[in-house]
């Protein structure tokens, strides 16, 4: 009886214990495991017709046929007009008759050129599901939306589905380098090889295109903000072209970075300054040649006068004059410029929070139609917690577009596990009151607040050519979240990580509701055992990886740690209220209330606004003091909860990824590790009081911390 039991244990979870290596991401496209659901649904999908011709609707078969053959284990046939009961048409109005006559016009009035709908219809009594849209990428991002209502075990019958983006642009900013190095990448180098193209096409960048599909993502940026100008030569040209053709029938366009120094460094000008009429030639040629290539080009990024980048200011201009001058290139094409406002300089001894804000207001209204200012999501940088972003909702004469960092830069590199889509919520639902209560950033950057049509969201992508693209397993969810959020910021982080877990793993509920779990507190525990209570940008110099809260000898006087904690002998934080740099005044005054008294200050944000006394009381009955060590040694404890609450899950896993992700959990509880003792032990030599004796007391002393070194960290 007991062998007969493992034998039927065994058996059944033959499935979950196929090794994986990840590639497939959240189109995977297993069988179905419940038997009774795989029989509904095979009587329920019986046949396909699929109306249209364009590359984008052989894209969409394909993937049908695909999807459906994996999940569904039978060859459902390509009918052409029959309508059988279980057809799944696809088409548009103008490409299939039959949904010509269901009359959805009003319907597909709200969804655009590339939203779609999918509602269960009779035709000629027969009961079909279908897929339409007013034009074929519609039907491609329908077609993935019914494999994932399969994929994630939902009902589709009956249908009534009507979806399209809240955001006209949704795309993954590349900030990879023609070397193949990709700054701040953690899985390996850059997918792009530009060496090869463009006479041979790697099966990724197709499959890059289904990934990006399968979440509405319509744009890429292939290369870094730290640009160089031999992107816009012909043969590199060439080879981006190739790109574009293989995206085109996935609805994705590509975009590249523009080095504001390209005419002179390619054009053999003296001067790239904006007014120059030759300099604007340049670029209205380079333009020109470029859309002779790529007819559907998406326009220029651009890092100017940020870093070391040139710009326009290098020749007493002003970022909407470098914009501009772009967007006259780009204009009669339809393209849009890009232009970055993640600006601050050395030589500015303002708080670096408010630099970019000085720069960017008052330009306000001198921008060109088609440039977009992208933002980062908060004032510093991608920290793992930060306010959001002061310029959200006081450029409204501009449209802002956001840019979220997917790559976990600040947040655990490669080794950690930290879902992100919390934190993009977190931003999306903060309120700018720029409008009165309610004026949320998601609401400046959909455009409603100003009435903006061109909007949109980028992600700063944490693809690589690792087999599984992203390094740490779970950071796949960080790229479908950018995506699913891109499209609808209203779905919750629990719905995005229910839906890949479910595409990724297994539909068991018990693995599901557990695993999500882990999900949904990561960010939140990595903000603990690194930057508590509105601590930031105290990691590792260059490189980024790991605590160095004590760095203070950096040239910049703002890339030093120090610069941002201010610890000394009475206490933590910076002072960004009226009596330090002010920052705060920045924000509008209903926003600027959660923040600006010390004794009720929103905690998770206290160090980031107050300076404050060791002894200060926290909410909790705490002093900051003991405040952070809590934090630090709380954070750390829950890593390894996690791994605990893993290990209850390897029943479900492949043994490949189980094990990777075990690895990892435990490599990061080092890593809390580390992160607390390192900062607790330096911390402590300003507040000049004891770790609790309740909590295990460091096992090495701050000047072994100190004396790490990690030359060839990865993404520098
Ligand atoms: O977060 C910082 C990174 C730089 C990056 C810069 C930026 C591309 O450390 O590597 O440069 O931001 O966003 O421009």
């Amino acid at each position: 009886m007991k062998k007969l039991l493992l034998l039927l244990f065994l058996f059944s979870s033959f499935e979950y214990l196929n090794a994986e290596n990840g590639y497939d991401l959240w189109l995977r496209y297993k069988t179905i495991d419940n038997k009774q659901l795989l029989h509904l649904y095979r009587q329920q999908i019986t046949g396909l017709t699929i109306h249209g011709s364009s590359p984008t609707i052989t894209a969409a078969k394909e993937e049908l046929s695909l999807g459906l053959q994996g999940l569904l284990q039978i060859k459902i046939p390509f009918t052409s007009g029959t309508h059988q009961k279980g057809t799944v048409l696809a088409g548009t109005p103008s490409s299939s008759p039959s949904i010509r006559q269901l009359g959805l016009t009003s319907y597909l009035r709200q969804t655009g050129s590339e939203g779609f709908i999918i509602m269960t219809k009779k035709i000629n009594g027969n009961n079909c599901i279908v897929i339409t849209a007013n034009t074929d990428t519609g039907i491609l991002y329908g077609v993935f939306h019914f494999l994932r209502l399969l994929q994630t075990h939902q009902p589709v019958s009956p249908l009534n589905i009507i979806s399209f983006p809240r955001l006209k642009l949704r795309l993954l900013n590349h900030w990879d380098n023609l070397n193949r190095t990709v700054e701040r990448g953690y899985a390996g180098f850059s997918i792009w090889n530009w060496h090869t193209l463009p006479g041979y096409i790697d099966k990724r960048y197709i499959d890059y295109a289904r990934a990006n599909a399968s979440v509405g993502i319509n744009g890429t940026v292939l290369t870094n903000v730290n640009a160089n100008a031999t992107i816009l030569t012909e043969p590199y040209l060439q080879k981006v072209k190739a790109l574009a053709e293989v995206f085109r029938p996935y609805g994705i366009k590509v975009y590249l970075t523009a080095r504001f120094s390209a005419p002179i460094e390619l054009g053999g000008l003296k001067t790239a300054d904006p007014l120059n009429e030759e300099v604007q030639q340049w670029w209205k040629q380079k333009t020109k040649e470029i859309y002779s290539l790529i007819p559907d080009f998406g326009g220029f990024l651009v890092k100017a006068n940020s870093e070391g980048q040139p710009g326009p200011q290098d020749y007493k201009r002003t970022h909407a004059d470098g914009a501009n001058m772009l967007a006259d290139a780009v204009a009669p094409f339809n393209g849009i410029v890009i232009w970055r406002a993640f600006v601050y300089a050395a030589e500015n001894p303002v708080d670096r929070h408010k630099q970019a804000y000085d720069d960017f207001v008052p330009l306000d209204g001198q921008f060109r139609k088609n440039v977009m200012v992208q933002v980062k999501n908060g004032a510093i940088d991608f920290m793992p917690r930060e306010p959001f972003h002061p310029l959200f909702g006081a450029m409204p004469k501009t449209p802002l577009m956001m840019e979220f960092q997917v790559t976990q830069e600040y947040l655990g590199q490669g080794t950690n596990l930290v879902y992100l889509a919390p934190l993009f919520k977190e931003v999306l639902e903060s309120d700018t009151y720029c409008k009165g209560k309610g004026s949320t950033v998601a609401k400046v950057i959909d455009g409603s607040l100003d009435n903006h049509s061109l909007t949109g969201m980028a992600g700063v992508a944490n693809i690589g050519n690792d087999i599984n693209w992203c390094g740490h397993p779970f950071a796949q969810a960080n790229w479908y979240a950018l995506g699913r959020l891109s499209w609808d910021y209203t779905l919750s982080s629990e719905q995005i990580a229910e839906e890949w877990l479910r595409m990724s793993y297994i539909n068991n509920y018990s693995f599901v509701a557990n695993a999500k779990e882990i999900m949904m507190h990561s960010r939140d525990i990595y903000v603990q055992f690194t930057n508590p209570i509105g601590l930031h940008h105290i990691m590792g110099t260059g490189h980024h990886y790991g605590p160095a809260p004590w760095v203070s000898n950096l040239n910049r006087p703002e890339w030093n740690p120090v610069y941002y904690h201010k610890a000394d002998s009475i206490g933590i934080g910076f002072n960004r209220t009226s009596t330090g740099s002010n920052a705060i005044a920045q924000y509008f005054p209903e926003a600027r209330k959660q923040w600006e008294d010390i004794n009720s200050c929103e905690e998770k944000n206290l160090l980031w606004f107050h300076h404050v006394p060791w002894n200060h009381k926290m909410k909790s009955g705490r002093t900051v003091w003991e405040e952070l060590c809590h934090h630090y040694y709380t954070g750390a404890d829950r890593v390894k909860q996690m791994k605990q609450k893993w290990v209850a899950l390897k029943p479900f896993v492949d043994k490949e990824r189980y094990e990777q992700v075990m690895q990892l959990l435990n490599v990061q509880h080092e890593e809390a590790i580390w992160w607390r003792n390192g900062c607790l032990l330096y911390f402590q030599t300003f507040s000049k009081q004891p770790i609790p004796a309740a909590y295990e007391q460091p096992d090495k002393t701050l000047e072994y911390y100190k004396s790490l070194r990690f030359p060839f960290a990865p993404g520098n």
